[in-house]
């Protein structure tokens, strides 16, 4: 030790700054396996992301069964970050923006690599910094160092640890896009090139995928079906029954029954119609006496029963 020279001392310097930088060793070598492999768009990492209960910036807890069937974008960053976390967040914060004009569903979760000194507060003071929209962006923490380090490494193949020689941590800076199952698609620079259109290219795929492969996460917003008859012509009326729902028309309703009857008549007649055409079920009536006229349609559509009733006159 006592023969050190000056070359050494400068190369002690120069580990020490690299190993202060945020971008660890690893996350060098991926962006240098990421160029030469040129990942294609349906390239799939397939990497399973372990569940996980944690906290968000609101202190509310956040689990992973939070994102099921949803498509996500995710990065690590701590919020005393020195480096790459800042302009990291500016980046996502762009992509949130870029998601909303083109009316792409997904959502953004930020993992704290520094859960001691994150707290959701001060999750939340960074997050605004940079005009996070919390609705679907969720800044996690609450969770040991270890739990991150493991997490990290288990789902994402990403390096997180405490920097000895500083307050700071050394961790990947990858935009990762996660599909609807939980499995890791994609894997972006999320710091210097980061391919913005590219991600939202992606991302809106994997979310178009998600509503084809699972068309009940809608349900909660999925409006009954909706049934009109409407009457037309006197002598001989045609009745139809537009059935739509969330206002599309349903061309496949399981049951479309019409049944009329003369007032005050006991004598009812059905007719059942199994296609529609733009959602329009249409039933013409024949031998009708002169009188007034009750009809129903009976429409079973997706599970849902609706009934309504009309009155016609025949001269
Ligand atoms: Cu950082």
């Amino acid at each position: 030790m006592k023969k050190r020279s000056t070359a050494c001392l400068l190369l002690s310097a120069l580990l020490f700054l690299l190993l202060a930088s945020c971008s660890s060793q690893e996350e060098h070598e991926n962006m240098k396996m990421d160029k030469s492999k040129d990942v294609k768009a349906n390239d799939s990492l397939n990497w399973k992301v372990d569940s996980f209960t944690y906290t968000d910036e609101e202190g509310k807890p956040f689990s992973i069964e939070q994102l099921k069937g949803k498509v996500w974008l995710t990065n690590f960053i701590f919020t005393n970050c020195k480096t790459v976390c800042p302009p990291m967040t500016a980046h996502m914060a762009k992509l949130q923006q870029m998601l909303v004009g083109e009316k792409i569903t997904a959502e953004i979760v930020s993992f704290s690599v520094d859960p001691k000194r994150d707290t959701p507060e001060q999750l939340r003071s960074f997050g605004k910094k940079f005009n996070s929209d919390f609705t679907n962006w969720h800044f996690l923490t609450g969770y040991s160092q270890d739990e991150i380090e493991n997490f990290a490494k288990d789902s994402f193949k990403a390096a997180v640890s405490a920097d000895p020689t500083s307050d700071q941590f050394i961790h990947g800076t990858s935009i990762y896009l996660v599909n609807s199952k939980g499995k890791v698609l994609r894997r972006y620079d999320g710091v210097q090139n980061v391919p913005f259109d590219e991600i939202v290219k992606d991302t809106k795929a994997a979310a178009n995928q998600a509503v084809k492969e699972n068309p009940i996460q809608n349900e909660e917003e999925a409006q009954p079906v909706k049934v009109e008859l409407t009457i037309s012509g006197n002598n001989h009326p045609a009745i139809k029954a537009a059935v739509s729902q969330n206002g599309e028309p349903v061309n496949a309703a399981d049951e479309v029954l019409f049944e009329w009857w003369r007032s005050g008549e006991k004598k009812h007649q059905k007719v059942e119609i199994k296609e529609g055409k733009n959602g329009i079920y249409t039933l013409k009536t024949h031998d009708l006496k002169p009188g007034k006229y009750v009809v129903i349609s009976h429409v079973t559509a997706r599970g849902m029963h609706t009934m309504p009733k009309k009155e016609f006159s025949v001269k």
